[in-house]
């Protein structure tokens, strides 16, 4: 096996916190192997039955696909029996998720969803697991939705796997951001992108355009200097990419940089944006700023904020730091 393997460095990370019991190196651990098993089931697809709709609706209406599912129960099984969490909250699941009875209860929270971007996997395009660790409150009383509900400053770890050509984990425990790759040979994400940063300069911006005329003036003036690019008062010309798939725009911007935005707008008013912030926007901003990026809602850090409830969507403006800056400054001029 070439390379360090992501078990190797979480424990030579550990080794450098001299009070750290192993609990966290195992969860992580934990987390890795039911990435593995998802993404081993994401590349079945038809050979296991595993694509079209699963005939049910999760919390926020969507129509769930099986793989949505299948991914959820993974997740779940994978995590549950081994000690280190306190409770689950995933975008799949009304309610969080208690530990059952017989195992023991560990000292973290982890927020996630099992597998974002799924209205891509019929069509066999990059999707994703995003994952979020939080610490529990003090042990004892029953675990409540309540206890999740602490800003993105707090997130010990986060990360997530995106299932593409190649399956990449991406991590940051507050200490950088390092990318793995999965070597199906020997079933071990290998350290492969050490101490991801994202390019300072960037000329790429990702945002859903057929929303175009449901967004805030900031957002409205924004793209349309990058669309009109050096005729418009840029400095240079723009190219666009959206694939609806947040694991792989993020993928790309911590590559060759980049602005990624979905944004306030006025399509479905009282939503408050679109992605949701416990389970997909603070752990990308984590990762996000970890490598030298910003992520804003456009008036606020998102790390920020304090969560309402577990399901609460935000307005995400993620990328090269100066891009959303700028967009930053367009919300600000326009109060
Ligand atoms: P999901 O969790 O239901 O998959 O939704 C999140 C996904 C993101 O990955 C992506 O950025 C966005 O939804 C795409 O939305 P749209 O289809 O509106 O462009
Ligand atoms: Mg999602």
């Amino acid at each position: 096996m070439k390379g360090e393997s992501l078990t190797q460095f979480i424990i030579r990370e550990q080794r450098k916190s001299p009070k750290a019991t192993g609990e966290f190196t195992l969860l992580v651990n934990d987390v890795a192997s039911a990435c593995k098993a998802i993404a081993h089931e994401v590349n079945r697809g038809s050979l296991a039955g595993n694509l079209g709709l699963a005939g049910s609706e999760n919390i926020q209406g969507e129509v769930q696909k099986k793989l949505d599912v299948i991914t959820n129960d993974i997740f779940i099984r994978s995590l549950e029996w081994t000690g280190h969490l306190a409770g689950m909250a995933s975008e799949e699941n009304d309610e969080i998720i208690q530990i059952p009875s017989g195992y023991p209860r560990g000292k973290y929270l982890i927020c996630f969803d099992p597998l974002d971007g799924s209205s891509n996997i019929d069509v066999n395009i990059s999707v994703g697991t995003i994952f979020s660790i939080l610490r529990a409150p003090e042990a004892g009383g029953n675990l409540t939705a309540e206890d999740f509900l602490q800003p993105g400053t707090q997130q010990v770890c986060a990360g997530f796997c995106v299932y593409g050509p190649t399956t990449m984990m991406v991590l940051t425990t507050g200490n950088g951001v390092n990318g793995f790759t999965l070597d199906r040979d020997v079933g071990e994400f290998i350290l492969t992108h050490p101490n991801m940063r994202i390019p300072e300069d960037t000329a790429e911006f990702a945002i859903n355009m057929s929303n175009q005329r449901f967004w805030e003036e900031p957002v409205q003036r924004y793209v349309a200097e990058c669309v009109k690019g050096k005729d418009g008062g840029r400095e240079k010309n723009f190219n666009m990419r959206w694939i609806a798939s947040m694991v792989a725009e993020v993928y790309r911007i911590l590559t060759r940089g980049g602005i990624f935005m979905y944004p306030l707008d006025t399509k479905d008013p009282g939503k408050g944006g679109k992605l949701r912030l416990m389970y997909e926007a603070n752990p990308m901003s984590f990762i996000i700023e970890q490598a030298g990026g910003a992520s804003s809602t456009g008036r606020e850090r998102i790390m920020s904020l304090t969560p309402q409830n577990i399901h609460q969507r935000v307005p995400v403006i993620l990328g090269s730091r100066k891009e959303v800056e700028r967009v930053v400054s367009y919300h600000l001029e326009s109060i």
